[in-house]
């Protein structure tokens, strides 16, 4: 028995399933879950000795790889300054100035902890400012764990295939299919909305691209009908590009949620937007939103640091560059598996599916139990990957060509090997 399974066997007598968030237990593929000794730069090492290309980076924070020198400095001078106060800190000024630089949308910006806290907090801000109760959601896209947003979810919601939650709260919630504008506009005429919520470019069920103008129809429309638009930029924030999908897209929400990257590995999440809505926050106006470990002076330092080397020049052309390389490589063991690769910038999935999914009912008709062995597999080979159907991976930075002629080639005979 291998010292992971020894360790998930006791993991399980006391926490829930061995893991500490779903999506982590390897329940829908293969094997089980690697324990994670320590991960340095693009590779993770195992508690057995294993050691793999890692295209998951902590689901998507860390761009830079682990265990960056610069934020590992960064973070162990803050340490060294005390971990938390619980009151209003210089660093915090100096990264929410760096944020509203970098996203179109944000004039003001709130630190919280987690991406969750970030879409749930601005989804009442957005309840608040409006003074409506309903927010409209897209099927497979995937906001956290609260009661407004775990209907027709994608991430481990849909890799258990539960339409949502039990226990949950949500009689507000509206949902139409992702890529479909007629659907969600229909809900907006028909109901006085106070938000739509979406990753703009899904992650969650997958990496599933927007459709030409979907995004910018969605501006029109929310602007039409007093809605407010919310881009959940969590996995999209400073990845696709510094100013996340809505630089790349061009079109400018209301409000944004970011987390992941912008705390560098570390628990910080955001919300921000237009002013005047933002106004609307505690303690200036009534919506009341709070947190203890809001603005965290070492999540605040891993954040900062992360940033900074974003901001070097040709740092997203050099990203997009390397994803481009291992796509141009898969493609043809891709195509001669009849699969199909899905990629946007740095975030991309290998959907078992002739075609890229554009919506989540496509998604649901890929060949799962062929993407289990394929997942197997590719471990075996030295390449970890998320382990569901409806996660993308995501490229750090610092692959070099011969890590990409390395991932191609596992990626390659994995393919081969979870042929039926
Ligand atoms: N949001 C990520 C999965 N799509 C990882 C967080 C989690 O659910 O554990």
């Amino acid at each position: 028995m291998s010292t992971s399974s020894e360790l998930l066997a006791q993991a399980r007598r006391v926490i829930p399933g061995g893991v500490n968030s779903p999506v982590r237990a390897f329940s829908a593929v293969e094997g089980d879950p690697p324990f994670i000794d320590r991960g340095e730069g693009v590779h993770l090492y195992d508690v057995d000795g294993n050691r793999y290309i890692d295209l998951v980076g902590s689901w998507g924070p860390l761009i830079l790889g682990h265990a960056h020198p610069f934020v590992v400095d960064a973070v162990r001078a803050a340490m060294a300054r005390g971990a938390s106060f619980g009151a209003p800190t210089e660093a915090e000024v100096r990264f929410a100035e760096d944020i509203v630089a970098a996203v179109p949308s944000v004039e003001q910006v709130r630190l919280v902890s987690s991406g969750t806290e970030a879409t749930m907090h601005a989804l009442r801000l957005a309840r608040g400012f409006t003074g409506r109760d309903a927010v409209l959601k897209l099927d497979g896209c995937y906001h956290g764990a609260h009661d407004t947003v775990l209907v027709s979810a994608g991430s481990g919601v849909a890799t258990y295939a539960r339409p949502g939650s039990p226990g949950i709260l949500a009689p507000a919630t509206l949902t139409a299919p992702f890529n479909d504008l007629d659907a969600a506009v229909a809900r907006l005429e028909a109901h006085p909305v106070a938000a739509v919520i979406l990753e703009p470019v899904a992650g969650n069920m997958g990496c599933v691209a927007p459709a030409p103008g979907y995004l910018e129809g969605l501006r029109e429309a929310c602007t039409a009908h007093g809605t407010l638009l919310i881009f959940d930029e969590v996995m999209t924030g400073f990845r696709l590009a510094l100013g996340g999908a809505q630089e790349r897209f061009g079109v400018t929400p209301d409000l944004t949620c970011l987390g992941k990257i912008v705390g560098g590995g570390l628990p910080l999440a955001a919300f921000g937007g237009r002013r005047e809505i933002m106004q609307r926050l505690s303690p200036v106006g009534p919506v009341y939103q709070a947190g203890t470990l809001s603005g965290n002076p070492l999540a605040v330092a891993a954040g900062r640091a992360t940033l900074q080397l974003l901001r070097e020049p040709g740092f997203y052309d050099h990203l997009e560059h390397i994803s481009e390389g291992l796509e141009a490589r898969l493609a043809g063991p891709v195509a001669r598996a009849g699969a199909s690769l899905s990629r946007v910038g740095s975030m991309m999935t290998l959907f078992f599916r002739a075609t890229p999914p554009r919506r989540f009912a496509e998604v649901k008709e890929c060949d799962f139990e062929r993407f289990a062995r394929f997942h197997r597999a590719c471990l075996e080979e030295g390449v970890y990957l998320p382990c569901s159907q409806y996660e993308a991976a995501f490229l750090p930075a610092l692959l070099t060509d011969e890590d990409l002629d390395q991932t191609a080639a596992a990626i390659a005979r994995a393919l081969a090997r979870s042929a039926a």
